[in-house]
């Protein structure tokens, strides 16, 4: 009751200090504004205390230049044990919770994967005791939002700061200068408490905001040059203005460039300053720093710890080295080519003269190493990090660093056999594999309170919160009917729940009794949300031949944002939405199917369809998907998995078994054997195949004359300058992947057999967590210890 008032009378003097009105007076928004306000003043003293009881010992820190940490507010009070109080205070003032969780906005400073795992290992690492901090940038404007107009794409920018972020707190005074060719600027630090569930240990997210250093030139102004005169101001702040919206593709442009180096920088200056301020020497920094580079996006920081150990502390250039090799790790995070980062030459020497001849030197460095260890100096090329004009960023990383790792088994097994082989055979003991992992308090606990409760009940016990393999405890009840159909009964709840929500925001109705066959990540060819589209349209014809044709009533839903640059996955949306147009409106098809897709799929979004979800699609190209962590959240929430074998796929199958789950495809050494494929002849071949992929240009469908479906129909019949016919084998993995959607089908006629196979699947989720992954860099990597 006490810690009640208390909070109620500091919301009461935010909404008067910052709003100058009665909370009984603020909208929703404010509401929420005061609240977080009030639950901080509870926060930063513990904070503070968390920080103290890591002095003196080595930490770690994940420099990425993107955090997807979605809201906070709930996260927050759950990981405080307090959601329940703070419900029932609002409820006593008349306020729904809902509406006040509702009115923030998403930290959306990610684009899909990459930066949602971020969020993830900040979330374990805080409920482990571990030291991780992240480092990154506070964009302005984070990943677009999305809207359909007429089935195409529309970007609009994400103001997320408009109306206050209350949870962080800008550290003006340990700003730091980031020096450029053309000038310098300032980083100004903003501060963000990562709460571990159970409050004991609360971590720091650091998110650096560009600032001029002089804010507003006087003598300009004076002189009535009015654009000169905050010319200094708009182009620092440019830096930190927006995210770029790519998924796996490398932009390679100059302000990407200036970002990069802007955060790194700003953050090696950082833990430089407050090393030598304790120890006044560098020489111990790796003893007691671990840093992890998120991709190659912050690699620079390899060429920049060089620069400040020699050229600013004084340090010998080898000792320097082994400092920076012993301090950084690095995660590869995809095999695919385009995203692979090169710098063009030009680009470093024109914006960081230094830093390019310090990585000169380092290439150099690397060759005498080579040569040195019998690669023959024709072999060099293979290795060099300066080629072709281009700085090759993943070399480097590997070069620079002690630690390389894979985010799935199989995806680490490609980089030791295949892309990375050549190193590997340099430096086999830097090369190791993490399986990625979820965080349970958000994507079950958080996300799904139901079956989070009816998991509670049944274990007695609670513990499975921190400890996800208790869940394996679950399995005894697999065969226990009323457990399945509880089960049964929650799974419709939240479709329920996630049917009201889509009639609300995409005014759309579905059909809670149908089949939610999900398919959510980012738009890309690879992934395959095309090949989807074209079972869809199959289905389609066939029940209109068909009517009486016996199959269980499916609702297909995607959620996806492509990059606005990426002209053939905004095509691939608008024809799922052409698709949507003529299934959803066809009266005959009578609700059999329907397809939706939900515009501006983000975290929060993520949070209300994973729980809904009877199907998980994971229909990547083999060998293309690095891991893969939405197939992990629909799993923990018991929805089986239709997939190839890709990424973390195959681990997933191997915990829950091949029987509950629908495998399809073709396998990774499958494709390497495909000879002479054509896929013009091939599609003939396979029933109902041609006439929907030529509905791309037949005329059944409109794409406004952008030339998008055309553009599709080539990729997959002609293939282009860069790559060959049907690169991502939609036509060939078809007919597979039918017979595998038949597959689900048929079992999902039986329904306790499908509410087993999802209860298996939920049981043997353990392993997913992000708790073992962190646990894994922890020891295996970072070599830091809980407090
Ligand atoms: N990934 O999200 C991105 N962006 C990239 O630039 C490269 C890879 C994804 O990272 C995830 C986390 O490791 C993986 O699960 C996913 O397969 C990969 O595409």
């Amino acid at each position: 009751m006490k810690n009640k008032e208390v909070l109620l009378e500091r919301m009461e003097r935010y909404a008067l200090t910052t709003f100058g009105k009665r909370v009984d007076d603020l909208n929703n928004n404010e509401k929420y504004v005061v609240l977080a306000k009030a639950l901080m003043e509870e926060i930063v003293p513990q904070w503070l205390k968390s920080q103290e009881k890591f002095a003196g010992k080595k930490q770690a820190y994940y420099l990425s230049a993107e955090f997807l940490m979605g809201r906070a507010l709930t996260n927050n009070l759950i990981n405080m044990q307090r959601k329940k109080e703070v419900e029932e205070l609002l409820a006593e003032l008349g306020v729904d919770y809902n509406q006040i969780e509702d009115a923030e906005e998403d930290a959306a400073l990610g684009n899909g994967g990459l930066g949602r795992l971020a969020a993830c290992f900040l979330d374990s690492a805080a409920t482990l005791d571990y030291p991780l901090h992240g480092y990154g940038i506070r964009y302005q404007y984070g990943i677009f939002k999305q809207k359909f107009i007429d089935g195409f794409q529309v970007e609009e920018g994400d103001n997320w700061l408009e109306y206050g972020e209350p949870w962080s707190i800008r550290k003006g005074l340990e700003s730091v200068i980031v020096s450029f060719a053309d000038g310098d600027v300032k980083a100004v630090p903003y501060d963000t408490p990562v709460i571990g569930y159970g409050q004991k240990t609360i971590n720091t997210l650091r998110l650096w905001q560009a600032e001029a250093v002089k804010e507003f030139d006087f003598q300009a102004f004076n002189e009535q040059e009015y654009d000169l005169a905050v010319k200094a101001k708009n182009d620092a702040e440019n830096i930190s203005k927006v995210l770029y919206p790519n998924d796996s593709t490398d932009e390679g442009k100059l302000l990407r460039l200036k970002q990069q180096y802007f955060f790194v920088s700003a953050s090696l200056q950082d833990l430089v300053r407050k090393h030598k301020a304790k120890y006044n020497t560098l020489e111990n920094f790796h003893k007691l720093h671990a840093i992890q580079l998120n991709d190659t996006h912050p690699a620079v920081a390899i060429p920049e710890m060089m620069r400040i150990l020699t050229k600013v502390e004084g340090l010998e250039w080898s000792k320097a080295w082994e400092i920076v090799v012993n301090t950084f790790a690095y995660t590869n995070h995809t095999l695919l080519a385009e995203a692979l980062e090169q710098w063009s030459i030009k680009l470093y020497k024109k914006l960081l003269p230094e830093i390019y001849t310090i990585i000169e030197k380092i290439d150099g460095q690397l060759k005498k190493e080579l040569l040195a260890k019998g690669v023959e100096a024709k072999e060099l090329d293979k290795y060099a990090i300066i080629h072709n004009g281009n700085i090759k960023m993943a070399w480097l990383s590997i070069y620079g660093t002690k630690s390389t790792n894979g985010v799935a088994q199989l995806h680490t097994n490609l980089l030791i056999n295949q892309e990375l082989n050549h190193w590997y055979k340099i430096y086999p003991e830097r090369f190791n594999n993490k399986t990625n992992g979820i965080t349970q308090r958000r994507w079950l606990l958080q996300s799904n309170p139901e079956l989070s409760n009816f998991i509670t009940e049944l274990l007695g016990s609670d513990a499975w919160i921190t400890n996800l393999t208790e869940l394996k405890k679950l399995e005894k009840f697999a065969d226990d009917q009323s457990v399945l159909q509880r089960f049964m009964e929650i799974k419709k709840m939240k479709k329920e729940q996630l049917a009201a929500y889509i009639k609300r925001v995409e005014g759309i109705d579905i059909d809670t009794n149908s089949i939610f066959d999900i398919q959510i990540k980012r738009l890309h060819e690879y992934k395959r949300q095309l090949l989807k589209a074209f079972y869809i349209l199959d289905l389609y014809y066939r029940l209109k031949e068909n009517p009486d044709l016996d199959i269980i009533p499916r609702t297909f839903i995607f959620g996806a944002k492509a990059a606005p640059g990426y002209f053939r996955a905004k095509g691939i949306i608008k024809f799922i939405n052409e698709i949507a147009k003529l299934v959803n409106n066809d009266k005959e098809i009578s609700g059999k199917i329907k397809v939706v897709f939900v515009q501006n799929y983000r975290v929060s979004y993520a949070e209300k369809l994973f729980p809904a979800a009877d199907v998980s699609e994971q229909i990547s190209t083999a060998g293309k998907e690095a891991s893969g962590t939405g197939n992990m959240k629909f799993m923990l929430n018991g929805a089986p998995t239709i997939g190839t074998y890709d990424g973390a796929n195959v681990e997933i199958v191997e915990e829950a078994g091949e029987e509950n789950n629908f495998i399809f495809g073709l396998r990774v050494e499958d494709i390497a054997a495909l000879k002479d494929y054509n896929p013009k002849e091939e599609y003939k071949k396979i029933k109902g195949l041609q006439r929907v992929v030529d509905s791309l240009v037949d005329g059944t469908f409109d794409d406004g004359k952008t030339g998008m479906f055309k553009e599709l129909h080539d990729a997959l019949l002609i293939g282009a300058s860069w790559h060959k016919p049907d690169h991502y084998y939609v036509i060939k993995d078809f007919e597979s992947y039918r017979e595998a959607q038949q597959r689900v089908n048929d079992a999902y006629k039986d329904r306790l057999g499908w509410a087993r196979k999802c209860w298996i699947n939920l049981a043997n989720s353990g392993k997913f967590s992000s708790d073992r992954t962190i646990d894994q860099y922890a020891k295996e990597i970072w070599e830091i210890e809980k407090a």
